[in-house]
């Protein structure tokens, strides 16, 4: 969910990064942070838990997007996938606005794919997160390995019905395009919501308008003749 911070005049949103362990998550944003503008990145920080890290940071877009004079950040995590770790993974994404769904394209890691995808889609819903309302990217990495799926049969396996990444996350390939895919959606879903709120608070202001007791007409005062 967006968070409007008036102090910094920002409005933050949170993408979040799931898949197998082992699947390129850590490899995508590590890419990404090496690639970006040293001045419009946060530190890649990461979060130690029990038995894996957790890896975040945030950045401010090269091609800034103001809304409203605000700024737009992006807060970048990726979730350990262990199953053992269901907590944290469901605790980072609280209040996500948007997944990339990073899958490992070998053939053998299938059932860990299908794994880490119904626990994704689980911790969303217990987050009261819809993944088919908010932008939930597909990325099919390691396309450099042979035994790797095709990529139909991959988008068969989850029902993807929107455009699928294919990647090879060491090299960077399509580790940007996947990204722009869910930032894209993001600021247009906070767009609509906007324009959805405004209309909203017109009809509101015009409703209470019409309702308002009228004021008394105002008495005209005839000179005598
Ligand atoms: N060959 C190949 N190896 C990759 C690719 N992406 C990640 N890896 C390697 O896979 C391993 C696990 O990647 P990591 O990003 O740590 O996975 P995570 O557990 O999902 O965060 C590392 O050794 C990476 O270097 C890729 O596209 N191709
Ligand atoms: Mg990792």
């Amino acid at each position: 969910m967006a968070l409007v911070r008036h102090d910094s005049r920002e409005v933050q949103f949170k993408i979040v990064y799931c898949g197998p362990p082992g699947g390129g998550k850590t490899t995508n944003l590590q890419y990404i942070h090496r690639r970006l503008d040293p001045g419009l990145r946060g530190d890649l920080v990461s979060i130690a838990t029990e038995r894996d890290r957790t890896i975040c940071f945030d950045f401010l877009p090269v091609h800034e997007t103001e809304i409203a004079g605000y700024r737009t950040r992006f807060q970048l995590y990726a979730v350990p996938g262990q199953r053992l770790l269901a907590e944290t993974r469901r605790s980072v994404l609280a209040g996500a606005d948007a997944v990339v769904f990073v899958a490992d394209s070998a053939a053998g890691r299938l059932g860990e794919n299908l794994e880490a995808w119904h626990g994704c889609r689980e911790d969303l819903a217990a987050n009261h997160l819809d993944p088919d309302r908010i932008p939930f990217a597909y990325q099919y990495n390691k396309r450099d390995q042979v035994g790797a799926m095709r990529p139909e049969d991959l988008d068969e396996v989850f029902g993807v019905r929107v455009p699928s990444f294919l990647a090879c996350a060491v090299s960077g390939y399509q580790v940007f395009a996947t990204l722009d895919w869910v930032t894209g959606g993001v600021l247009a879903g906070f767009h609509a919501s906007l324009a959805a709120s405004k209309r909203c608070k017109t009809r509101v202001e015009a409703r209470e308008a019409e309702a308002a007791p009228r004021s008394n007409p105002r008495v005209v005062e005839v000179p005598a003749l």
